[in-house]
This record gives structure tokens, sequence and C-alpha cells, in this order.
């Protein structure tokens, strides 16, 4: 609240409570849908968080609120950090010898080659751009699957799935991607593949995912997000041996930066600008 305050010089910025006077912007995450009956007269609302899919289930948020999203504001930086790490983790085979050193078995296990290491990242936002940067950089191959790849057929998606031995999951959830990513999906992943998502848990079915697991179809994940969250103390990620289970902390919100985004935004709506202009706005029709 005091980086925005400080970047809106002449606004009034406040924490929001019921008896709040009536504002023109609010900003925030997770916000409680009285937050919305309450300010019937906003401008706009600035989703302080990358995934706008609970605003938009939300029957509290009128149809008409223009909504914007922040923009990178120093996640993009962490998702690379969070998905590089994982992928480094697999290719140098950490995740191996973790599992021997638990056996206390010394063996050596074969050098990997980057071009066998192609790494797809499906959703190349903002984020997913800054994830497949970072790993190209990093010398892996790298290719993404866009809304428009996925619009145009399931043999596209398909295609894509082949030759993703790792598959990163960075897209929004929407009704095209809620539950994409069944046993149907897993199964065109080359045999032994590594799944990383970081976007929502819902774009995957839990049990393809435990069976693809079993099976060996995926050889081991890392997984941020869940459908259910906090997950369940008796979920089976917990304790499977191949599953890298964290409280969707891939990225943070970083303020400052997420402030400045704001706060230009603002002036620009204030000085005229359409809502449908500004970078991150939301169409309710794509669903992010
Ligand atoms: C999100 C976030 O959208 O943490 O998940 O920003």
């Amino acid at each position: 609240m005091q980086a925005l305050a400080a970047c809106l010089p002449d606004a009034r910025v406040e924490r929001w409570q019921q008896d709040s006077p009536a504002a023109d912007y609010a900003v925030g995450w997770a916000v409680p849908p009285a937050l919305f009956t309450h300010q019937p007269r906003l401008k706009a609302f600035f989703c302080a968080g990358a995934g706008v899919d609970d605003l938009l289930a939300s029957r509290a948020v009128p149809p008409t609120l223009p909504i914007v999203r922040v923009e990178d504001a120093g996640m993009g930086e962490q998702m690379a950090d969070y998905c590089s790490a994982a992928v480094l983790h697999w290719f140098t085979q950490g995740w191996r010898y973790a599992q021997q050193q638990a056996r206390a078995q010394w063996r050596e296990l074969p050098l990997q080659q980057r071009s066998d290491w192609p790494v797809g990242i499906f959703g190349l936002g903002v984020l997913g751009r800054a994830v497949a940067a970072r790993l190209a950089s990093l010398g892996f191959p790298v290719h993404g699957c866009t809304r428009s790849d996925l619009a145009s057929g399931a043999q596209e998606l398909g295609r894509f799935l082949q030759s993703s031995r790792v598959l990163v999951l960075l897209a929004p959830l929407t009704p095209l991607t809620r539950g994409l990513f069944d046993a149907r999906r897993l199964a065109q992943l080359p045999r032994g593949a590594f799944l990383i998502n970081v976007s929502r848990g819902a774009l995957v079915a839990e049990d393809a995912l435990l069976e693809a697991l079993q099976s060996g179809q995926v050889a081991a994940a890392a997984l941020d997000v869940f459908e259910q969250e906090p997950l369940g103390s008796d979920h089976p990620y917990w304790r499977h041996p191949a599953v890298r289970v964290t409280p969707h902390v891939a990225a943070y919100t970083v303020i400052e930066p997420a402030a400045r985004q704001l706060a230009l935004r603002i002036q620009a709506l204030e000085a005229g600008a359409s809502a449908e202009s500004l970078p991150g706005r939301v169409s309710r029709q794509q669903g992010y």
C-alpha cells in the first residue's frame, strides 16, 4: 500500500474496509466478494496476482468491471528459477542420486545430453516466455504451445506433447485448459517424461497423473499448484518419491515493480486511456 501511495502522491490510497468511502480503483488478490458489493463505483479492478480464474468465477464481480492483471512484476525471474531448478535437478540426475543416497547406494549414472531434453512450455505469456528464455540460455531445446496452437486442433497439441521430454504448464485455467492433461494427453508425452505445473492444479487430472507416475509414463513431477489448496495432508503427492510439492510459491508478486506498474495504468486511465488498451487487461471471453 505504501509503495502504491508513493507512486501516486496525488491519490488517496487506503486499506479497504466495509465502511471505506467509494473508491475509483481497487487493487488486490483473493479479495472478499463484499469488496465488490460495497464499491459500486469502481472504474477498474487491478489483480495483484497472475491468475484471474477465481475472480472470473465470482458472481460478486460486476460483469462489466474492467479487470487488469499485473504483468511479470518480478514473477518471470522467479518462475524461471523454479522451472530451471527442477529441470537441472532431473537432467543432472540429482533426483536419482537422492534416491540412491537414501539406500546408501554408490552407483554412477550416465551423463545426459541437453539435446535429449527438449522442454515444451504450455502457455507463452509473459511468464512462459521468461521461463523459455532462461531454459534456452541454459542450452535446452525449448518450444512452446500457445492458445492459437491449441485452437488449431488436437493434432497440434499432440505433436507438441510428443516432442516434450519436460512439460511445463504455464497457461491460465480457462474452460479450454481445465482438465486438459488427462490420461490421454499424458500418454502422448514421450515415455518417462517430466512435468512441472506452476499454473493451476486443475489443468491436470490428478488421478491420471498418479497413474502415469505409477506406470513410469511420467518419471517425476514438480508441482506448485493443486486442485485443492492447501493440499490435504493425506494426499498421495506428499509422500510420492518422484513428486516434489511446493505450496504455491513458485512466484511471488514483488511489491515495488507491481506498484510502479499499477500506478502507470491508473495514470493512463485518469488521462483518458480506455481500459481495453491497457497491458494486462483481462478478456472475459478468453478467460484470462
Ligand atoms: C497466481 C499468483 O496467480 O500467485 O497464482 O499470482
